[in-house]
């Protein structure tokens, strides 16, 4: 089975409320879906690149740019996800651009095949805990109703989103709010610097469960020299684009919990290479997000349920950035989600929904 063509289409989905991190403000994702094509079956990937390269150095034109000027033209045309990852190999960086496009295929293929991402990637459970991410808000009072609107939905865990000047108040106000039982984490995005250690050691009392990527992107020595100041584990994202960076991290002592996003680190297939290699050296993972449709929620779901995923990921229900979802939303049950079941991500998008936001597309015949 050959891929005839491949679809670049580009989504408008306007979030619930903005979304504020230390590095911005979002308030509507601009999506680009790679759809490949088959004569038996399509496959759907979402790229995670974000409008402008703060979380890290991609954006979602250039993405869109290096798929149809340098990646498709070097994919094979047989249906096999793990030749994407090869074929691709002499095009450095754009771990985005390159892990929408081996989705694609990866879904195709399994769709043609019958069998799921789950049972594929080897989940190891039918439905995974759910965290949710908490961004940075004007006032306390302001994050303690959201938090205690997440709690009532049943997220099981909560991740603050911090920067210098909103840190050690808002844990303080939430642990006290909700108490020593919460399971509760933050994440800086690389807001601080190694200077900033006395004052992050001032977390340590709330028994946070990780503080994620507290410093720059290419800091791994100075996050180990982080990591012996805190009590608190040091969790990486930013900074691990690939399981070679996981397997220097780790020796470096610079983490002792990984956050995986397979769009960060080139795709599934190499997530599932860092789950190994973090299951081997006793270091935990958990799946993180980037803001994904049903689409991208569903791999996600169904890469938490490998065995290593111990702690609960920012894998939320559909709502909680999306009030129309492009395919069935995923909604909490009891704090979890389930894995879909269905061949290839086991969803689908709705085609009137997905139209309804289709701001361009683009057919690249191969
Ligand atoms: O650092 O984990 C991050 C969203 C966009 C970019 C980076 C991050 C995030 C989140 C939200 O924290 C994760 C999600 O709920 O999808
Ligand atoms: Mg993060």
């Amino acid at each position: 089975m050959k891929i005839t063509g491949v679809e670049l289409r580009r989504i408008a989905m306007p979030l619930v409320a903005p979304f504020r991190t230390s590095f911005g403000t979002e308030t509507s994702r601009d999506i680009l879906l790679v759809r490949v094509v088959t004569p038996d079956a399509e496959g759907w990937g979402e790229c995670v690149a974000m409008s402008g390269p703060l979380y890290s150095s991609e954006y979602v034109d250039g993405a869109a740019e290096v798929i149809r000027r340098f990646l498709l033209p070097r994919l094979p045309r047989t249906l096999d996800a793990q030749d994407v990852g090869r074929a691709l190999e002499p095009i450095k960086g754009h771990r985005m651009a390159k892990a929408a496009v081996e989705t694609a295929v990866l879904d195709a293929q399994l769709r043609a095949a019958g069998q799921s991402f789950g049972r594929f990637l080897g989940a190891a459970r039918t439905r995974v805990p759910c965290g949710v991410s908490v961004g940075i808000m004007d006032s306390v009072p302001q994050l303690l109703d959201a938090v205690a609107g997440f709690i009532d939905e049943g997220y099981v865990r909560i991740k603050l989103k911090i920067e210098p000047g909103w840190d050690v108040e808002p844990v303080r106000a939430v642990r006290e709010r909700f108490g020593d039982d919460l399971l509760l984490q933050v994440d800086a995005n690389a807001a601080y610097s190694l200077t900033d250690a006395r004052h992050l050691a001032r977390l340590d009392p709330f028994d946070l469960l990780l503080i994620e990527q507290p410093l720059a992107n290419d800091d791994l020595v100075q996050h180990a020299k982080l990591a012996t100041q805190l009590r608190t584990p040091v969790c990486l994202d930013e900074s691990i684009e690939s399981a070679e960076h996981a397997a220097a991290a780790i020796a470096l002592g610079s983490c002792s919990i990984i956050n995986i996003k397979p769009g960060r680190i080139g795709g599934y297939l190499e997530a599932r290479r860092i789950h190994d290699l973090c299951r081997a050296n006793g270091v935990a993972v958990w799946c993180g997000g980037m803001l994904e449709t049903g689409l991208g929620r569903a791999a996600n779901v169904a890469l938490a349920a490998l065995p290593g995923f111990t702690l609960p990921g920012d894998t939320s229900g559909s709502r909680r950035y999306y009030a129309t979802d492009v395919t069935e939303p995923f909604e909490l049950a009891d704090g979890h989600l389930e894995v879909p079941a269905g061949p290839g991500l086991g969803v689908e998008p709705i085609p009137a929904v997905l139209d309804e936001v289709t701001t361009a597309t683009e057919w690249i015949t191969l």
